[in-house]
């Protein structure tokens, strides 16, 4: 097990290093004009300490990033969309050419592990294929008219300028599912990076600006704006800001959505999960032992898939409980540089203390801890938050295991129906995710019935999150609605027109209304 963690100055060499491979000079990072609002800080989770000022956009800034967008949107629109997936071929291909430089730095700005960081730069390169490829695909139908000499049918415009407002979490793949889609459909973008990323995301922009001029793009395709609520506040509020697609919390979402439905924008809101995995008797135990351990303690907790739930059948509870214990009694936890660790640090202090709250509250409703909550390297680094995953089994499903806590807490609870398992599984909140682990067919297709798991994403065998970014990713209820990334997701990212053209020589009205 890992026992040190690099200083902040080696990360700091670390984050330097790649991010001058990028092109990325520090002094010079941020445009967006005018005086500065203030600084901000790019700083590690692996030892809590900062690591440069990075400045953040002014609303002046902000102002003419927005302005530089929409000018561009008027000339990108009428690029043909074969020719802008050209943009996003190049961007894959510096995307590829800078994994490794990329993975560092989600690595030393969100704390996850090596693969996990080459695993989020990889989506973003799976994505940018997957835009290529819609570029030649953005289909609208032709439908059947009622009158004789008469066409129907249905085109796709780019809609506008879209506002990306991303997580500390998935500090780059999560804009590249907007970037990608919205450059491919005929869209700018104006990004939000979370303020807890901004090393990550100013790598990115910087690879996007180079595939830009390498093929000609206008300027003003993208602009990244860094900083804090304020930024935010500015492109929820601007009109020409066409799509406010927003990650993060329920709470966001719940100012985001209707303020800019007041202005009637479009949004895409990804916000919270509460994912649970239901764990019947015929399950193949070895293959769920696996999935729910990388669902539930991966990436430290912090997904928005990440598995909070799990309702097992009581038949297999203690032997599953016994299974799970004791392979988290093995979870490495620790620096996530080092190949060993599985489990890298919470990204804040804050957080740690939020999971430490979740999980004395859920004492207080008669959970009981069976596995994991003890902090890790607290004497050597302080500011840093190493956590155990936690294991609590709760009698039912009270208040706290309601919420979703960002950390790495999985909360277990028995059925005996699978009725009453499914029921269990709605009742909360959140829609995010969901997964079945069973051998038995009709089990697994009722659960992905209608009368089944109400998520947006419902998974057979496989755990709640990793999901592969050509399907469509999204929730219901709390988790906003939006669906991103794969499917026919880009349909957010355009307008559609409908077009009856008449070729007949005469007036031929619709429902054989006469008129004249
Ligand atoms: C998120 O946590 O915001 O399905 C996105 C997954 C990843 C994306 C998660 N592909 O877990």
């Amino acid at each position: 097990m890992p026992r040190t963690l690099p200083t902040t100055d080696d990360l700091r060499t670390r984050a330097r290093a790649a991010l001058d491979r990028v092109g990325v000079t520090l002094d010079e990072a941020v445009g967006g004009g005018g005086s500065e609002r203030e600084v901000c800080h790019a700083r590690t989770p692996i030892t809590g300490e900062r690591l440069f000022p990075v400045p953040a956009a002014s609303a002046a800034g902000v102002e003419e990033a927005v302005a530089d967008a929409h000018r561009a949107f008027l000339a990108w629109r009428s690029t043909p969309a074969p020719i802008r997936g050209e943009l996003v071929r190049r961007l894959g291909e510096l995307l590829r050419a800078h994994k490794g430089d990329l993975a560092d730095l989600v690595t030393v700005e969100a704390g996850k592990i090596r693969s996990e960081a080459l695993g989020e730069v990889q989506e973003m390169i799976d994505i940018c294929d997957f835009a290529v490829g819609l570029s030649r695909q953005l289909y609208g139908r032709t439908i059947a008219s009622e009158r004789p000499g008469h066409r129907l049918a249905e085109t796709w415009h780019p809609l506008g300028v879209v506002g990306v407002v991303s997580a500390f979490n998935f500090p780059c793949a999560v804009w590249s599912w907007n970037t990608a889609v919205a450059l491919a459909c005929g869209d700018t973008v104006v990004w939000k990076p979370s303020e807890l990323t901004p090393l990550i995301s100013l790598a990115c922009a910087r690879l996007l600006d180079r595939a830009a001029e390498d093929v000609g793009a206008p300027d003003g395709v993208h602009r990244l704006v860094i900083g804090d609520r304020a930024v935010g506040e500015q492109l929820v509020d601007d009109s020409r800001v066409a799509l406010v697609s927003a990650t993060g919390s329920t709470r966001m979402g719940r100012e985001v959505g209707p303020r800019v439905a007041a202005r009637f924008g479009r949004t895409l809101l990804e916000l919270g999960g509460n994912n649970a995995a239901v764990v019947a008797p015929s399950a193949d135990l070895d293959l769920a032992v696996q999935g729910i351990v990388f669902a539930a303690a991966g990436t430290a907790g912090q997904r928005c898939t990440t598995l909070r739930r799990l309702i097992v059948h009581r038949d297999i509870a203690d032997t599953l409980v016994a299974r799970l214990t004791a392979a988290y009694a093995k979870l490495p936890v620790g620096d996530p540089f080092d190949d060993a660790t599985l489990v890298g640090p919470l990204i804040s202090t804050a957080a740690l203390d939020r999971m430490q709250e979740s999980v004395a509250r859920a004492q207080a409703e008669g959970g009981k801890v069976l596995a994991g909550g003890g902090r890790r390297f607290a004497d050597i680094a302080p500011a840093a938050a190493y956590v155990e995953p936690v294991i609590v089994r709760v009698g039912a499903q009270t208040g706290i295991v309601r919420e979703e806590t960002f950390a790495p807490i999985l909360y277990v609870m028995t059925y005996e129906t699978l009725e009453e398992a499914i029921a269990l599984h709605n009742d909360v909140p959140q829609g995010l995710s969901s997964s079945i682990f069973t051998r038995d067919q009709a089990e697994a297709e009722l659960f992905l019935s209608a009368e089944g798991s109400d998520c947006g994403i419902a998974n057979v065998n496989i755990g709640t999150s990793g999901a592969e970014i050509g399907g469509a990713f999204g929730g219901e209820k709390e988790t906003g609605g939006g669906r991103e990334s794969g499917s026919d997701a880009w349909r957010a990212y355009m307008r559609s027109a409908t077009n009856t053209v008449n070729y007949s020589g005469r007036l031929a009205l619709a429902q054989n209304v006469s008129f004249l």
